[in-house]
């Protein structure tokens, strides 16, 4: 059993930031009588909170401070090595019925699941400091923001939140008293870090969410997959919205013309480094913004499609992040930011693998032991992130904040695929778009615990996020289009092809430009392609390829589409869907048929 972490005091003026609103006081008061803390922490999320709050973690080691003259304001955390990463198999969706959740979820009665929980959290406070986190999601004037309250008896939880989310009076503000208001009730314990106690369950018609045993990114800031997604997803089928997995980008032209798009990559998958993306210096005066780096919640407005961020933080990947690859991440992660198991090295700087410059001679491990280069474990655990607010990004779009949110002209689907996907193709329409990501397929990562680099089908990277049945998940993407008078075109890459020696045949990150510009052309029209049984793809000489060394033969490889392995995929797809037991719409069983006859024509 781990040490109980001790109650904090806090001083007068912190922790006191009570609501007003009485289903919430009765709810926490329940919550309390339940886990038995010693005392309640009411976060406000002010200035002077924080500090108070980083301090205590420092006593406890739950924050190491990190060199304040490289990184001011920055700490590592070093998270229990049983729990690194999201975990899929303990993660359950509790609907009245298994068909509601459907057949991509674990699923678990909600009743049996309560009773198993409240056992679990039985006392688990005991000697501890409760504490309740108000939050917002998405711009305060927006009408798709939403109010959550997490409890947690995790410092670090409360510290990320205070990054990841609209922390304290603009929710409460936006809450209000009414007691039939909507809002999220979220309760999160540590328990003892046991994976063998470790479950993060959903319950949508309660628009509740408990989440024991794990202090992990995704397991436990409940903003983040569990109500801006799960929950999110769900509700945004019966509310007539969309909850996606999805990062939001602005690209300017230099003549001053913008487009938005989203792009939907699985964890791990690029998300983060294709919202900041840097142009190369071919594109002078291209200019891209970061409206968001994960999640997008979209809804119809004149016939468009238009998307916010729900967010104020990025939880991103550390491994290979490096000036080179991608210079706003690490601009923005160089004050205020707190790290999760990433190496220290010796002058008190945070280290990962693929960072700029040579390998440390020596460092301390993300579990706390000695490494040197000849260690066969990385320094850094390979799904150590960071947490930094969306503010130190420079190339922060300037309508983040817009309530209303952005208008979409593309949406992008994508994974990582050795072979079989091109770089970039375009959808003939919605419905064929709906398909495309509806069969998507990437190899896992490190983000989800279990076996990492094994295809599986992932469809809108929404497989772990869905909330509810995937059927109706597919169904509602249909439906969405026929709302949509000028619906944003759909397009599919793979940045992640790999020639016959193994290497990735595209150089990515800034280079990703080039894809980008193309598809901006076909939102306005102009951009060249050709009709393939896969969707409209670029010709050669369609993607402005200047100034970037790569030889003909793997443009050739990159945009090529191999009949043989293209049987295999649609044989793929096929299985998949019948995998899902009739629950796919007879629309996207039908695009299915028409991709298998435009390869015989
Ligand atoms: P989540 O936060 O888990 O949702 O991940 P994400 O989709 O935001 O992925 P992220 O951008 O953090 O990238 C994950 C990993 O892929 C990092 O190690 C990146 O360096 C790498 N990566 C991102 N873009 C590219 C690319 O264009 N090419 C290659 N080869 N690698 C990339
Ligand atoms: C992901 O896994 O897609 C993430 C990281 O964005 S986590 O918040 O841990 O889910
Ligand atoms: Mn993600």
């Amino acid at each position: 059993m781990r040490n109980p972490a001790p109650a904090i005091v806090p001083p007068n003026g912190i922790g006191d930031a009570k609501p007003g609103n009485q289903a919430v006081l009765d709810w926490v008061h329940d919550v309390a009588t339940l886990t038995e803390p010693e005392n309640i922490f009411w976060c406000g999320g002010s200035d002077r909170e924080n500090e108070f709050l980083i301090a205590e973690s420092l006593k406890q080691n739950v924050l190491i401070k990190v060199n304040p003259k490289k990184f001011p304001r920055s700490y590592l955390h070093r998270s229990d090595p049983n729990d690194v990463a999201r975990v899929e198999q303990f993660t359950f969706v509790c609907t009245p019925t298994k068909e509601e959740a459907g057949p991509t979820n674990n699923w678990s009665e909600p009743r049996e699941t309560y009773t198993k929980l409240r056992s679990l959290l039985k006392e688990a406070m005991r000697g501890r400091t409760m504490f309740v986190i108000p939050y917002l999601m998405g711009p305060p004037d927006s009408p798709l923001a939403k109010v959550g309250f997490e409890i947690t008896d995790s410092i670090y939880v409360v510290l990320s939140m205070r990054i990841m989310t609209r922390m304290g009076e603009t929710a409460l503000k936006r809450l209000g008293s009414q007691s039939k208001a909507e809002w999220n009730r979220g309760v999160h314990s540590l328990l003892d870090v046991n994976p063998n106690r470790r479950f993060i369950c959903h319950f949508p018609q309660d628009n509740t969410i408990i989440s024991v045993g794990s202090g992990y990114g995704g397991n436990v800031l409940l903003s983040k997959k569990c109500l801006a997604l799960r929950i999110g997803s769900y509700l945004a089928c019966k509310q007539g919205w969309m909850a996606e997995h999805m990062l939001i980008l602005g690209v300017e032209s230099p003549e001053g013309r913008k487009h938005y798009v989203v792009a939907a990559f699985p964890s791990a998958c690029g998300k983060t480094n294709f919202a900041m993306l840097i142009p190369p210096k071919h594109f002078k005066g291209w200019k891209v913004t970061t409206v968001g780096d994960d999640i997008a919640w979209m809804q119809v407005r004149n016939g468009r499609l238009y998307a916010v961020n729900p967010e104020n933080g990025y939880f991103g990947v550390l491994p290979g992040t490096s000036y080179k690859s991608n210079p706003n991440a690490m601009k923005s992660i160089a004050h205020d930011t707190i790290y999760t198991n990433a190496a220290l090295i010796d002058d008190g700087e945070v280290w990962w693998e693929g960072k700029d410059g040579a390998r440390p001679p020596h460092a301390i491990d993300w579990r706390g032991n000695d490494w040197t280069p000849s260690s066969k474990e990385k320094a850094a655990h390979p799904n150590s992130r960071f947490t930094t607010p969306i503010r130190n990004n420079p190339a922060l779009d300037p309508d983040v904040e817009k309530g209303e949110g952005v208008p979409i002209s593309a949406i992008i689907f994508g994974g990582r695929r050795s072979d079989t996907v091109p770089l970039v193709y375009q959808a003939f329409d919605w419905a064929h778009g709906v398909y495309l990501g509806a069969t998507m397929a990437s190899e896992t990562t490190a983000a989800a615990t279990g076996a990492v680099g094994r295809v599986r089908r992932d469809p809108m990277a929404m497989l772990p996020f869905c909330g509810y049945n995937i059927g109706d998940y597919f169904q509602h993407w249909l439906d969405m289009g026929k709302r949509l008078t000028r619906p944003p075109l759909i397009f599919n890459v793979n940045w992640f092809r790999k020639g016959t020696d193994g290497k990735f045949l595209w150089s990515g990150f800034g280079e990703n430009m080039r894809v980008l510009k193309w598809i901006v052309d076909r939102c306005e029209g102009h951009g060249g392609a050709v009709q393939s049984p896969i969707g409209w793809l670029p010709s050669p000489h369609d993607l402005d390829l200047a100034d970037l060394d790569i030889d003909h033969k793997c443009v050739a490889e990159l945009l090529g589409i191999d009949h043989e392995e293209w049987q295999k995929e649609i044989g793929a797809h096929e299985k998949f869907f019948k995998s899902l037991g009739g629950v796919v719409p007879e629309e996207l069983l039908d695009q299915s048929k028409q991709l298998a006859a435009r390869f015989k024509e």
